[in-house]
């Protein structure tokens, strides 16, 4: 049977396949040009004997059509893609499959159902099949490639299972990299067996290490956020070394960003973040992430993504610097800081609760706000209630000493001379009195800018510490001079004026006195706190030099005032 008609067929609405006679025998592929065709059964027979979805199209519309239309809305890869396609068809199945191919031959071979049922053993499917058992044998640069096309077949090949033996591959080899011999160009002798983890941190081979397990990151900028996040997710599950990937993606996000549009961006560092965040946290930098986040700023990030890096930060609080956390208010706030961000860090730091929190770490964050809350304090914007919730954000213990807080405090109620008498006992109340050096303590009952109560507070509590400073001392000193007199006859003299001054001290209290005489009473007061805090010094130095002399005797030193008394 002889008719004339067009074969047409148009592949995802990039190019419309014009098929002419010529085609069987020079592989020619005409665009966008109609030519009557004459041979039109046979092509059809070729087709349709290796595509069991084109079998099925040609056979209903049997005899009845002197011009056939194909439309593929969806094929996979496209022309180019088709093209292959047909090529391998009018090759009667004989053909060379190679790594640049194969990923574009196996999504058209499952597009068109080039299976076994409908060509036998010389199927596209299967012929596919056989060559990804040599992907072992592929080379480097062979395997990006296919990676590449990968993408481009995206989500054929990820449904076709392609994607994932191409990905497994790669991270089976950079796995085996980093393990043995690292890096393909350094030969190094001591690279055997070398391991790079997140927790053996030496110092010395860093940097080596650092370009034996990345020389790989830039091969695969490429990748699209979706095959990143393939990629992490596939060397999670192969437990990759998590201080790797870590790197690669903060690499990853900072190379991409010069060229990226907003858009773009935003996405990237979405899933940077996203990525991060289902690493051990241990193997994510503080710094990096800290860079990521101004990088965010300027960007309309998802929320979920926000609060991630906001956790991840927040949990490594302790190793963030003041400059990480002057982060400039969001537009439309006032006030010149983000505060609301930092405090926002602090309750994820904490939330891990108080007694899990290592003191070490406890203190180092106490510190960094010491300085942030010192920072912000001269802002004329910033309302007490946030001031506040700065201060007291940590808990007492975590500060030595409450210094560096009541200067922050002055600075504060300085800036803002007009807040209510109430605002600032609040605010005066989150000092923790106690843990004020005596310098502090004589400042402040000094200061005008501080509620008087404030001021007796101060006082009371340096008076009580002196008490209680002095009374160990007294049971150490009778302590010692019962037990071993003949090892410090010569500093007796010495202790009998400390014991002269601590009756004067005693003597001249008298704290429940009219608050209007106080502060007269109080500055008279403080040359002798300050001689007390001399003596109390001095005392300190004997006391450690006794301790230290009967050392050897002594297991627990430290409880030798009660064990005398
Ligand atoms: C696949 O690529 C190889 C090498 O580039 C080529 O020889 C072969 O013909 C290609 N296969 C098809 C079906 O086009
Ligand atoms: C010091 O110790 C003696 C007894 O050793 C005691 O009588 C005296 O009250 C103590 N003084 C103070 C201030 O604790
Ligand atoms: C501060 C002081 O005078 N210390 C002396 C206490 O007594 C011992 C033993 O006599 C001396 O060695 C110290 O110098």
């Amino acid at each position: 049977m002889e008719f004339f008609c067009d074969l047409e067929v148009d592949v995802n609405s990039e190019e419309t396949f014009m098929v002419d006679k010529n085609f069987v025998s020079k592989f020619l592929l005409v665009f966008s040009v109609t030519i009557n065709l004459s041979t039109f059964p046979f092509l059809v027979k070729i087709l349709a004997s290796y595509s069991g979805r084109l079998c099925k199209l040609f056979g209903k519309s049997k005899g009845t059509t002197t011009s056939l239309k194909v439309v593929f809305h969806d094929f996979p890869g496209g022309a180019e893609c088709f093209e292959l396609m047909l090529r391998f068809c009018y090759n009667f199945g004989r053909t060379e499959i190679t790594p640049s191919n194969i990923t574009l031959l196996r999504c058209a071979a499952e597009f068109m159902e080039m299976k076994s049922s409908v060509s036998g053993a010389g199927n596209l499917f299967e012929q596919t099949e056989k060559s990804f058992e040599e992907m072992r044998y592929w080379t480097w640069s062979e395997l990006l490639m296919a990676l590449k096309q990968c993408q481009g077949l995206l989500p054929a090949s990820d449904s076709s299972g392609i994607l994932e033996r191409c990905l497994d591959s790669l991270v089976g080899r950079l796995a085996l990299a980093s393990e043995a011999s690292p890096c393909p160009s350094t030969s190094s002798p001591d690279s055997s067996g070398f391991r790079f983890s997140c927790d053996t941190k030496s110092t010395e081979s860093l940097k080596t290490v650092f370009s034996r397990t990345s020389w790989w990151f830039e091969d695969l900028l490429f990748l699209s956020p979706v095959m990143v996040e393939m990629l992490v997710k596939s060397m999670v599950s192969r437990k990759f070394d998590h201080a790797i990937i870590s790197r690669f993606l903060v690499y990853f996000q900072k190379s991409k960003s010069c060229t990226a549009s907003s858009s773009e961006k935003c996405r990237n560092v979405e899933t940077v973040i996203d990525m991060l965040y289902i690493l051990d946290q241990s193997c994510v930098s503080c710094k990096s992430l800290f860079e990521i986040h101004r990088v965010a700023l300027n960007l309309k990030l998802s929320k979920s993504s926000r609060n991630k890096l906001e956790n991840m930060i927040g949990s490594q609080l302790d190793q963030a610097t003041l400059d990480n956390l002057l982060v400039p208010s969001p537009y439309g706030m006032n006030h010149l800081y983000d505060v609301n961000l930092v405090l926002r860090f602090l309750k994820v730091f904490l939330r891990e609760g108080f007694c899990h929190l290592s003191a070490m770490r406890l203190n180092k964050v106490a510190s960094l706000m010491d300085l942030y809350i010192a920072e912000v304090a001269p802002d004329p914007y910033l309302k007490p209630l946030i001031f506040l919730a700065l201060v007291t954000a940590l808990p007492e213990s975590a500060r030595d000493s409450y210094d560096e807080i009541y200067g922050a405090v002055d600075m504060y109620l300085e800036v803002h001379s007009g807040l209510s008498e109430e605002e600032k006992m609040k605010i005066c109340c989150a000092l923790n009195h106690e843990k004020l050096s005596a310098e502090s303590c004589i400042q402040l009952s000094q200061n005008p800018k501080f509620p008087s109560s404030s001021a007796v507070q101060a006082l009371i509590s340096q008076q009580f510490k002196l008490k209680s400073l002095l009374h160990a001392t007294n049971n150490t000193k009778s302590c010692a001079d019962s037990s071993s007199r003949a090892t410090e006859a010569g500093n007796e003299s010495k202790k009998d004026k400390s014991e002269e001054q601590v009756v004067l001290f005693a003597g001249s209290l008298d704290l429940q006195a009219d608050s209007k005489n106080l502060r007269a009473h109080l500055q008279g007061m403080q040359w002798r706190v300050m001689e007390l805090e001399k003596v109390c010094r001095k005392m300190q130095i004997q006391m450690a030099k006794i301790m230290k002399s009967r050392a050897p005797s002594q297991s627990h030193s430290r409880s030798l005032p009660r064990l005398c008394s």
